[in-house]
């Protein structure tokens, strides 16, 4: 059995993290193979229900769980770990929009940025899932400047596992057998769900999505809006915001980012290299594959006029969102 690595969880006592920590914990992410030593951050007045938190994963009797250290001290959260998550954030409630979470939330970033630069492995991978998931990894990364910029990373796979549903359900296929979705830019109603490059397994032959469907006016309108609009249809249905869903994507990103995902396409918001003529140095969602634990850019892709239009109106928000995050920072 390999030696333990040290995961965190930041947001430890939430919601998102109760469905997370089981995946970790149980070999979902790392592989069946490799044991975890789980390091839990949330707020001090937090402590009493991480403890219950606490007490669950020890009752789960997991072969894995190498050890589990609650805290609500930053930088002892973050010492010598090889994998971030970072949940913790005030979570958006119904018809708040996302830019008022913006400035709350990018203080906490900048601070765990620094905890991070002094703490934690060099290597160490970042996914920031709290929201506004793309401009805190952003400013994370900032704040951490002896950690590669590569490391840190948003989540957008809640988005296209949505938008993997919602075509399969559309064609009638399972879920598996629908790929190469691409959702761009940032996570956000601005978001855009692309199945332009999609294709589906249908009778055992490989097809293409939108000759499949044939109907351009959904896979522009109400597939885009459907996948966009997600997070609050299931606000508005469950009072609370997505969670197991949530949790289950962060999972998927995570391990396709250690495991390597092969000749998968899978979205993620990494810091922008300019790729597609998208703006430089604000994190983006691209198509990326990942090989020995680095990802990589889909290149070669035709952007249409449509697609054009959709990946700079989310190009502009992240820019204005790391203007306003830089400004918050300064204060
Ligand atoms: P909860 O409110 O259930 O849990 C958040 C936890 O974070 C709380 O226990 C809170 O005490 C803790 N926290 C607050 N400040 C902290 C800090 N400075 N350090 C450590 N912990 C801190 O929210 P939950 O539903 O778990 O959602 C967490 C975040 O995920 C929210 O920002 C939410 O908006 C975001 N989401 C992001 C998604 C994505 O696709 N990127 C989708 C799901 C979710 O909406």
């Amino acid at each position: 059995m390999a030696e333990p690595i040290r995961v965190v969880v930041t947001g430890a006592a939430g919601q998102i993290a109760y469905s997370l920590l089981y995946q970790i914990a149980s070999g979902a992410v790392f592989g069946p193979q490799q044991p975890v030593f789980l390091h839990l951050l949330d707020i001090a007045p937090m402590m009493g229900v991480l403890e219950g938190v606490v007490m669950e994963l020890a009752d789960c009797a997991l072969p894995l769980l190498a050890g589990v250290l609650p805290t609500a001290n930053p930088e002892e959260a973050f010492k010598d770990v090889a994998a971030a998550f970072l949940v913790g954030a005030m979570p958006r409630k119904e018809g708040m929009e996302r830019k008022d979470l913006l400035a709350a939330n990018v203080r906490i970033f900048k601070e765990q940025g620094q905890a991070l630069d002094k703490a934690a492995r060099k290597d160490v991978k970042v996914l920031v899932v709290g929201n506004p998931a793309n401009t805190n990894a952003l400013i994370c990364s900032k704040y951490a400047p002896s950690i590669p910029k590569e490391n840190f990373t948003a989540m957008t796979r809640l988005d296209q596992n949505r938008a993997q549903s919602q075509l399969a359900a559309k064609i009638g296929v399972p879920v598996k057998d629908v790929k190469r979705v691409i959702i761009w830019g940032n996570h956000s109603s601005t978001q855009f769900p692309d199945a332009s490059n999609a294709v589906a397994i249908v009778g055992g032959a490989q097809k293409s999505v939108s000759e499949i469907i044939n109907d351009d006016a959904y896979l522009k309108g109400a597939f885009v809006t459907t996948v966009q609009k997600r997070g609050a249809a299931v606000i508005a249905a469950r009072k609370m915001s997505s969670a197991l869903s949530a949790a289950k994507a962060a999972s998927d990103h995570m391990r396709d980012w250690f495991l390597g995902t092969e000749d998968r396409w899978v979205s993620m918001g990494v810091v922008s290299d300019g790729s597609y003529g998208t703006p430089r140095d604000v994190v983006y969602s691209f198509p990326v594959t990942v090989t020995n634990g680095k990802w990589k850019i889909v290149e070669g892709l035709t952007i249409s006029d449509f697609a054009r239009q959709m990946l700079d109106a989310t190009g502009k928000e992240l820019v204005e969102e790391k203007q306003e995050a830089l400004d918050v920072c300064k204060d």
